[in-house]
C-alpha cells in the first residue's frame, strides 16, 4: 500500500457563514458507539424501504422502520474514492484533494475517525477502502487490497494493518465476520466506531454460493426509460460510455464463458475470478450460468429484447449480491441486541452513492443525476431519533462527519464543509429554518472509463442546474417535480427564465461558500494524465 509523505495541502478560505445550522449542544450524558455500514454502488431504487419494487430488503428496512430515512442525501462526487474522502473529512473533493479514482488520499489531514480517536473512542476499519494510501486514524483496519482496491468476490486479498492476507470465502460474509471479530475484541472500556464497508454491489456483480441463480426465475419490472434515447439531453448523455446496449460486457457482466472457454483463456479476467473459487462453487456456477449462456447464443435475443434480456441478467447478479449485504446486515444487528449495544450504537446504513439499474438504458454512476447523485441512508438511534420518520432535508455525504463528532460531544473544527444532522435527526426529520438550500456537486473523472464528462452543479427541492465543462461547455436544468427522471433539460425555456437566473446566482453563492470559485479552469491545471503515477514519482 502506497504510503502517502507529508505534502503541502492547500486548504482555501471557507465562507465565515455556513447556508446551515452546525451547532453542538454540547449537552451529552455518554459517547455513542457507531457503527457506519456502507456499500458500493447500491441505490434506493434496489431497496424496499424506499419503495423500491425490486426485492424485500428486510434488514435495511428494520433500520429504516426504527430509526429515519433520508430521503434526499446525495453524493458531492458520485465516485467511489471521492465520496469515501468527504464521508472521512467532511469536505469536498477540492479541499480534501481526492476528486477521481486515480488519486492518492493525503492521510496525513484531518479525518472524523482521528477526531473521536482523539476524543476517547476506538476506531477500525473493515472492507472497501479504495483510498491507496494506507489508513490512518484506526485502531484496528483491514482493507481490501485487490484489484486496485476495490477487492475480490471469492477469497479476497486483505491488507490488515499493514499485513497482506487472504481469506477464504465469499467477501460480504467474511468482512462480516471480522467486523464482529472486531467488536468482541475491542477494548470495552471506551466506545467504538466501527466503518464496515462492502465491496458489494460493486461490478461484476458475483453473488455468495450459497444465492447462485436464486433470482433466475423472477422478472424484474423495467424503469420507464430504459430506451432512452438521449433527446432533451446535451452532449454529456449522448456520448457516455455505460449503456447496457453497448457498454455491457458478454464475459464479465453477463458471465457468458464456459468453464472449458476460461480453461483455454486462463487470463480472462472473470475466468481468473472463477478459478479463485472452490471447485464446488464452480459446479455450481457452471449449472448456474449454463441456461444464461444458451440462451444468448440461441441467436433468439436482438435489438430491444436483447437490451431487456441483458437488463434482467443484470438484476439477476446485482440484487442477489445485494441479498448478503442485507444479511449482512441482519447479522449486525443481532449481534449488537445480543451483546446489549443496539440501543447505545448510531447504526447507519449507506452507499458510496447510488447506481443506475436500467434508467436511461445505463448500469454505472459518475452523473449528477438522480438515481446515483441520491444515497440510500436510513440511521438507527433510538436515543436521538423517532422511530419509522422520514426527513425531505437537503443532506450530503459531507454531513456524516460533523454528525457523528457533534453526537460524540466533539466540537466540529470550523474547516469541516458537512453540517450535523443531528437537529434534523432530533427533531423527527424536520427540516430546521436555517438549512441548506441546495446541494453541490462536482465530478472530475475525465476522460476515463465510462466517459462522463466533468460537471457540477446544484440541486435544490424543486431545480437541478447543471454545467458539463471541459471539453465542453453546456448546460442542462431540470424540474424535479414535473420531470423526475431527468428527461427534460428545461435551461433554454423561457417559461423558466426567472428559476434559471437565481439558479445561477445559487450555484454562484454556493461555490463561493465551499471554496470552489474556478471549478473550471482549477481542473484544467489539475488533470493532467495519471497523478496517482505521477504522485508515486513524486514520493
Ligand atoms: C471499475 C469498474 C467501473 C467502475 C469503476 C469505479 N470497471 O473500474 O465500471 O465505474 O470501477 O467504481 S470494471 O471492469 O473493473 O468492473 S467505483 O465505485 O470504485 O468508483
Ligand atoms: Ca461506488
Amino acid at each position: 500500500m502506497y504510503n502517502h509523505n507529508t505534502k503541502l495541502f492547500l486548504s482555501l478560505p471557507l465562507a465565515a457563514a455556513s447556508l446551515a445550522s452546525c451547532g453542538n449542544d454540547g449537552n451529552q450524558p455518554k459517547q455513542p458507539n457507531i457503527l457506519f455500514i456502507m456499500t458500493d454502488d447500491h441505490t434506493t431504487q434496489a431497496m424496499s424501504c424506499y419503495g423500491g419494487t425490486l426485492f424485500e430488503t428486510p434488514n435495511m428496512d428494520r433500520i429504516a422502520a426504527e430509526g429515519m430515512r433520508f430521503d434526499n442525501c446525495y453524493a458531492a462526487n458520485a465516485l467511489s474514492g471521492p465520496s469515501r474522502a468527504c464521508i472521512l473529512t467532511g469536505k469536498f473533493s477540492h479541499e480534501n484533494g481526492f476528486t477521481d479514482n486515480a488519486c492518492v488520499f493525503n492521510g496525513d489531514q484531518q479525518t472524523f475517525p482521528k477526531l473521536l480517536q482523539g476524543a476517547g473512542y476506538e476506531t477500525a476499519i473493515v472492507g472497501k477502502w479504495h483510498l491507496i494510501s494506507e489508513p490512518q486514524g484506526f485502531d484496528f483496519w483491514s482493507v481490501l487490497s485487490g484489484q486496485e482496491e476495490q477487492g475480490d468476490y471469492y477469497d479476497p486479498q486483505f491488507e490488515q494493518m499493514g499485513e497482506e492476507i487472504t481469506e477464504k470465502g465469499y467477501v460480504t460474509e467474511i468482512i462480516t465476520r471480522k467486523a464482529i471479530e472486531y467488536l468482541e475484541s475491542r477494548d470495552r472500556s471506551k466506545p467504538f466506531c466501527l466503518m464496515m464497508h462492502h465491496k458489494a454491489p460493486h461490478r461484476n456483480w458475483m453473488p455468495a454460493p450459497q444465492n447462485l441463480g436464486i433470482y433466475n426465475d423472477r422478472v424484474f419490472p423495467e424503469p420507464e426509460n430504459l430506451f432512452d434515447d438521449y433527446s432533451g439531453r446535451g452532449t454529456a448523455a449522448h456520448s457516455q460510455d455505460m449503456s447496457l446496449e453497448n457498454t455491457f460486457t458478454e464475459d464479465w457482466d453477463l458471465k457468458l464463458l464456459t468453464r472449458e472457454e476460461m480453461l483455454a483463456n486462463p487470463s480472462n479476467r472473470l475466468a481468473k475470478v472463477y478459478f479463485r473459487m472452490p471447485e464446488d462453487v464452480q459446479a455450481k456456477w457452471d449449472s448456474v450460468y449454463a441456461g444464461r449462456i444458451a440462451e444468448y447464443r440461441s441467436g433468439g435475443l436482438k435489438g430491444r429484447e436483447l437490451v431487456r434480456w441483458k437488463y434482467q441478467q443484470y438484476m439477476r447478479d446485482y440484487l442477489a449480491t445485494v441479498l448478503s449485504v442485507d444479511q449482512s446486515i441482519g447479522q449486525m444487528l443481532d449481534y449488537l441486541e445480543k451483546s446489549g449495544e443496539l440501543d447505545n450504537t448510531i447504526i447507519v446504513y449507506t452507499s458510496d452513492q447510488g447506481f443506475f439499474l436500467g434508467e436511461h438504458g445505463w448500469f454505472d454512476k459518475r452523473f449528477m443525476y438522480e438515481e446515483c447523485q441520491r444515497m440510500p441512508v436510513v440511521v438507527r438511534y433510538p436515543a436521538a431519533i423517532k422511530p419509522g420518520s422520514t426527513t425531505s432535508a437537503l443532506s450530503m455525504n459531507v454531513d456524516f462527519a460533523p454528525t457523528f463528532l457533534d453526537f460524540a460531544g466533539v466540537p466540529v473544527p470550523a474547516d469541516i464543509q458537512g453540517c450535523s444532522l443531528r437537529p434534523v435527526m432530533e427533531n423527527a426529520g424536520v427540516v430546521p429554518q436555517d438549512w441548506r438550500e441546495a446541494v453541490y456537486y462536482h465530478y472530475y473523472e475525465y476522460p476515463a472509463e465510462h466517459s462522463v464528462k466533468r460537471h457540477y452543479g446544484i440541486r435544490t427541492d424543486r431545480f437541478k442546474l447543471i454545467h458539463f465543462y471541459n471539453d465542453i461547455d453546456e448546460w442542462e436544468m431540470y424540474d424535479m417535480v414535473n420531470d423526475p427522471r431527468e428527461m427534460h433539460s428545461i435551461y433554454d425555456d423561457p417559461a423558466y427564465a426567472a428559476e434559471r437566473l437565481y439558479l445561477h446566482e445559487l450555484l454562484d453563492k454556493t461555490q463561493q461558500q465551499y471554496g470552489d470559485t474556478d471549478p473550471d479552469e482549477r481542473e484544467r491545471v489539475l488533470f493532467h494524465g495519471d497523478r496517482r503515477y505521477m504522485d508515486r514519482q513524486n514520493k
